[in-house]
C-alpha cells in the first residue's frame, strides 16, 4: 500500500467540504453534479487518474467498447444533454464514451471540483468532529462530513504472479491499464492471457494487425454476437422520440436493459419453438440473450437448452474440430460467469496467425527474457497482454486504508466478505456511502441505472438528514446482518454458485467466497430502498 507523502501538521487541509467523493467515473461525476448543483452542498472529488472517466479512462485497449446500448448507458438527468449528444453506434467505443464523459464534465463545470492524480490512500472517521479525514498519495489532504466511495466495481486490476515477468524484454500491458500513447502491435508476436469480456474484444481487433497472436485460455467463454450497428440520423431520431418512455422502462425493469424479457420457462415450449426463439434473440439481443427465457439462471435444465444453442453456434463458427472443442464451454452454466458479447471472436481462431493455448491443460509456468512458458511449451513473444480482469467489487474499496469507529478498518470489518446495508453503507463506518457496490445489483444489470438510483437515494438521505439536524448517519448492525442474509437468499436459488466467477470472489486466491451482488433484480431492489426511505430510513441511526 503506498503511504501518503508527509504533510506538515501545521498546514491547513487542502479541502474542507460537505462531501468527499472518491472517483470521477460515471458514478462520481453524477454524485458531484447532483449534490452540488441540485442540493447545494460543497463537494470535493478525488480521482486517481489524470483525467475523468473511471473505467473508460483506464480501459483504452484496442477494441474496447460498451456492451450495453449507448442510449441506455448514458445519463438521464438532463434532456438538454440528450438533445445535443449524438451516439454514432449502438455500442459506443471507449474513445466515444470518454468524449461523452468529457463533454458532461465540461458542460456542467464539474472539473472545478475534481482533483486529478489524487489517489486516496487513507480515510479515517474522526469521532470528535464527526468528519472523514482523507489523504491522497500525492500529499493532498482534507476532510468532509460525508465520504462517498464511487470507485467502481472493476477498478483494481489483477495480474497473475508469473515467475520471471520482470526479466521479460518485451512490452507488458494490461487491458485495464493501457498506455495513453498509441501502442503499435503491427507485425509483433503478441500473447493475450485471459478470455473474459476484455480478451474477447482485444483478440479479434489485434489479430489482423499482429504477426502471431497466442491466446492463453484457462476457461472457455460463452459469447453471443454483439450486433454492432452504426446509427443513422433516422435511428437517432427514432431513439429520441421514445427516450422518455425507454428510460422509464429501464428504471422499472429488473435489469436496466432495454431488451425484452420473455416471461416463460425455456421448458414450456418444444424444441422447434425454442430454437426459433433463441435464433430471434441471437440475431438482435447481444448481452440480453440471457433474458430469452425467464429461468435460465435458476433452472439447470433450462440453462442447458441455451448453453447447447450457443455451443451449436460456436460449432458453426470454428472450422477445426479440436480447436472448436477447446473453445466450447462445458463445465459451468451459461450466465453463471458474466456473459460476453463479441464481434468475430470465435472466427478469429480460424486465422492462420492465431493460436489457442489451453492453459487449463498446460498451465502458465514462467517468463524469460524472450518468452512465456507453459508447463509444456515455450512461446517467443514481443508483447504480453494481461486481459486477466480485476479484484472485483471489493478491490477498489479495500485498497485504501479506510478506518471507521474505534479505528476498525474496512478490511477487518469485511474479512469474511463484504457486509453492507442495502449495498450502500456499512456499520461502524458512519457517513460513508458506496455507489453500486457489493450488496447492490451493481454488475448484474446495467450499472448506469444502478448508479443513478444510488446517487438520487443517497442525495435524498443526506439532504434530509442535514435539514433535520441529524447529520450523522450509520447503518445499524442488525439491519446490515439482515440485508446480508437477504442478499444470500436472493442468490440461493440461482445457478451463480456453479461457476468460479468474480461475483463469488473466485477470481482472487484466498478471497472470501460469498456472492456479492444483489441477485433480486434492480426493480425489487429499488422498491426495497424506497420502502426504507418511506419508513424514515429504517435501519439507519441518525444522530
Ligand atoms: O476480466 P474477467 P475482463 N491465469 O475476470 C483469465 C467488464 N467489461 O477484464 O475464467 C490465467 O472477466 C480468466 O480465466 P478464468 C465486464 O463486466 C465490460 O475480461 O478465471 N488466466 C478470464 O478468462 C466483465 O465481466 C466490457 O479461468 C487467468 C480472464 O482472465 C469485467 O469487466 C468490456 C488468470 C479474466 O476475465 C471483467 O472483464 C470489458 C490466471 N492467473 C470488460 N486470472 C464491456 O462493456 C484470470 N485469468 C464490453
Amino acid at each position: 500500500l503506498p503511504t501518503p507523502a508527509p504533510v506538515d501538521p501545521g498546514t491547513a487541509p487542502a479541502f474542507d467540504v460537505d462531501v468527499v467523493v472518491v472517483g470521477a467515473g460515471f458514478a462520481g461525476l453524477a454524485m458531484l453534479r447532483e449534490l452540488r448543483d441540485e442540493r447545494g452542498l460543497s463537494v470535493q472529488v478525488l480521482e486517481a487518474g489524470d483525467d475523468v472517466g473511471g473505467v473508460w479512462y483506464w480501459n483504452r485497449y484496442p477494441g474496447a467498447r460498451c456492451d450495453v446500448d449507448s442510449t441506455d448507458y448514458s445519463y438521464s438527468f438532463s434532456s438538454e444533454l440528450d438533445e445535443e449528444w449524438n451516439w454514432s453506434e449502438r455500442y459506443a467505443t471507449q474513445p466515444e464514451i470518454l468524449r461523452y464523459v468529457h463533454h458532461v464534465a465540461d458542460k456542467f463545470d464539474l472539473r472545478s471540483d475534481i482533483s486529478l492524480g489524487a489517489r486516496v490512500v487513507e480515510a479515517s472517521w474522526d469521532e470528535d468532529s464527526s468528519h472523514w479525514h482523507v489523504s491522497c498519495e500525492n500529499g493532498l489532504t482534507g476532510r468532509g462530513r460525508y465520504l462517498v466511495m464511487a470507485t467502481g466495481c472493476l477498478s483494481a486490476t489483477k495480474r497473475p504472479e508469473l515467475d520471471g515477468l520482470g526479466d521479460f524484454r518485451g512490452q507488458v500491458l494490461h487491458t485495464a491499464d493501457w498506455p495513453a500513447e498509441p501502442v503499435d502491435l503491427t507485425d509483433k508476436r503478441v500473447g493475450v492471457i485471459g478470455t473474459g469480456s476484455s480478451g474477447i474484444q482485444v483478440i479479434p481487433t489485434v489479430a489482423p494487425v499482429v504477426d502471431q497472436l497466442f491466446v492463453f485460455q484457462r476457461t472457455p467463454t460463452f459469447s453471443v454476437p454483439a450486433r454492432h450497428q452504426v446509427l443513422t440520423d433516422a435511428d437517432r431520431a427514432a431513439i429520441r422520440a421514445e427516450l422518455p418512455q425507454r428510460r422509464e422502462l429501464l428504471r422499472k425493469s429488473p435489469t436496466g436493459l432495454s431488451v425484452p424479457i420473455t416471461r416463460q420457462s425455456a421448458l414450456e415450449v418444444d424444441d422447434k419453438e425454442r430454437r426459433a426463439h433463441y435464433e430471434e434473440y441471437w440475431a438482435t439481443a447481444g448481452f440480453g440473450f440471457l433474458l430469452s427465457y425467464s429461468d435460465l439462471l435458476t433452472n439447470r435444465e433450462s440453462n442447458d437448452t441455451a448453453a447447447d444453442f450457443i455451443r451449436s453456434k460456436i460449432a458453426e463458427r470454428v472450422e477445426d474440430p479440436e480447436l472448436r472443442e477447446k473453445l466450447t464451454p462445458r463445465t459451468y452454466p451459461y450466465g453463471a460467469k458474466r456473459p460476453c458479447v463479441d464481434t468475430g471472436y470465435y472466427e478469429t481462431f480460424n486465422r492462420p496467425n492465431v493460436t489457442l493455448v489451453d492453459i487449463a491443460e498446460s498451465p502458465l509456468a514462467k517468463v524469460t527474457e524472450t518468452s512465456l512458458h507453459t508447463s509444456t511449451a515455450e512461446y517467443e513473444l514481443d508483447v504480453i497482454v494481461f486481459a486477466t480482469g480485476f479484484d472485483a467489487m471489493t478491490g477498489s474499496l479495500l485498497r485504501p486504508e479506510i478506518r471507521g469507529r474505534g479505528g476498525e478498518t474496512l478490511r477487518e470489518h469485511w474479512q469474511g466478505g463484504p457486509l453492507t446495508y442495502l449495498g450502500l453503507a456499512t456499520s461502524g463506518f458512519p457517513n460513508m456511502f458506496i455507489i453500486a457496490g457489493p450488496g447492490s445489483p451493481s454488475l448484474l444489470g446495467n450499472v448506469m441505472v444502478s448508479i443513478e438510483q444510488h446517487v438520487d437515494w443517497v442525495s435524498d438521505l443526506l439532504t434530509r438528514s442535514l435539514a433535520e439536524g441529524t447529520p450523522t448517519i450509520e447503518a445499524q448492525r442488525d439491519a446490515e446482518a439482515e440485508w446480508v442474509a437477504h442478499v444470500n437468499a436472493a442468490a440461493a436459488g440461482t445457478l451463480y454458485w456453479e461457476a468460479a466467477s468474480y461475483y463469488l470472489g473466485a477470481e482472487i486466491p484466498g478471497k472470501p467466497r460469498v456472492f456479492m451482488p444483489y441477485a433480486g433484480g434492480l426493480r425489487r431492489y429499488r422498491r426495497e430502498c424506497d420502502q426504507v426511505a418511506q419508513d424514515g430510513y429504517a435501519g439507519f441511526s441518525r444522530t
